[in-house]
């Protein structure tokens, strides 16, 4: 009798918890409409965008090693590419109503090696942040945030991907993140695109992190009590992760290697070497030329000094 009531009980208060959560079920871009991974639907022939995704629970550890995609980093096995512009708008639709007001809004991007994202683990990528918003207004405590409107958007959250971002294969990672309790959750969901007739300008190395990496439960931004004496005067929200693309002022990273490059010298001599070059050379990895660089050129033998994009040059 008693592991009857047990069992009601359990099974009463489990639906509700799974109703109040949930994750990215639809994508929009450029007119074209793109179906979700369905987590609570067998896996067997489904075809989509989105990575796969298990459950509408959230993580709430930042360590998870489910952060990047919400999964085991995997793609699906008839998984999908959609083909979207740089500059172009793409729209991440949530289960409508979303429940959760409190807490901002984060859209990353990561570059896959090679000619597609398919069968490359989102635990293994180098993501940087293309879009967020946190508090909107008002303080900590009553103030409206990015959750909020992106409930009052339909449940959907729109982001431009920066026409400057190079042409390649992608993962996208919308984010929202829920502080109406300790700790905070994180409900991170992927999709698989292929960006054209993109920009050059890579994402510096400040600018790249990995999930689980890129936050801390310590990050004043998700170790904050909103319901706190506190938070009912702070107008100061910090939204987690590197800083935004664009923003950062490291060096511009190289692309995830095995991409073929075109090998080309670094700087044009200024005449022309009768015999070899001699002089500090820079071990294979290491930057060999692009704007502003004053260091060593000459690759250590074996490597060639190679174009990675204009800021960068590497012996590779
Ligand atoms: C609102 O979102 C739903 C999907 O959750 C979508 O089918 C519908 O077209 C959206 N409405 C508008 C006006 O964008
Ligand atoms: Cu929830």
């Amino acid at each position: 009798m008693f592991a009857f009531a047990a069992l009601v009980a359990l099974a009463s208060s489990a639906l509700p918890t799974v109703f109040a959560h949930g994750g990215v079920l639809a994508y929009s871009n450029a007119g074209n409409w793109y179906q979700g991974w369905a987590p609570y639907n067998s896996p067997d022939g489904q075809t989509s965008i989105e990575r796969p995704w298990s459950t509408y629970n959230p993580i709430t550890d930042p360590t998870d090693p489910t952060l990047s995609c919400n999964d085991d980093g995997t793609s699906s096995a008839l998984q999908l590419t959609a083909t979207v512009a740089a500059g172009s708008a793409i729209t991440a639709y949530w289960n409508s109503p979303w429940p959760h007001a409190i807490g901002p809004m984060l859209t990353y991007l990561a570059q896959c090696p090679g000619s597609t994202c398919t069968g490359v683990n989102s635990d293994s990528l180098q993501w940087f942040k293309i879009d967020e918003a946190g508090l909107l207004s008002g303080t900590v405590f009553s103030g409206s945030w990015a959750d909020g409107q992106m409930i009052a958007d339909n449940s959907s959250w729109t982001t431009t991907i920066p026409s400057t971002v190079p042409s390649g294969n992608y993962l996208i990672r919308f984010e929202t993140i829920a502080l109406h309790s300790l700790p905070a959750q994180f409900y991170p969901e992927c999709a698989q695109i292929q960006i054209t007739g993109g920009g050059n300008q890579a994402p510096t190395t400040d600018e790249l992190v990995t999930f689980p990496g890129a936050y801390s439960s310590t990050d004043p931004g998700l170790d904050i009590d909103v319901y706190s004496n506190a938070a009912q005067t702070e107008t100061t929200y910090i939204i987690p992760g590197p800083p935004l693309y664009g923003s950062g002022t490291g060096a511009p990273a190289p692309p995830p290697s095995s991409t073929p490059t075109v090998s080309v010298p670094a700087s044009s001599p200024s005449s022309t070497p009768t015999s070899a070059p001699t002089g500090p050379t820079v071990a294979q990895y290491g930057q060999c030329g692009g704007q502003g660089y004053t260091g060593a050129t000459i690759c250590a033998s074996g490597s060639t000094c190679t174009v990675v994009n204009p800021y960068y040059s590497q012996c590779l």
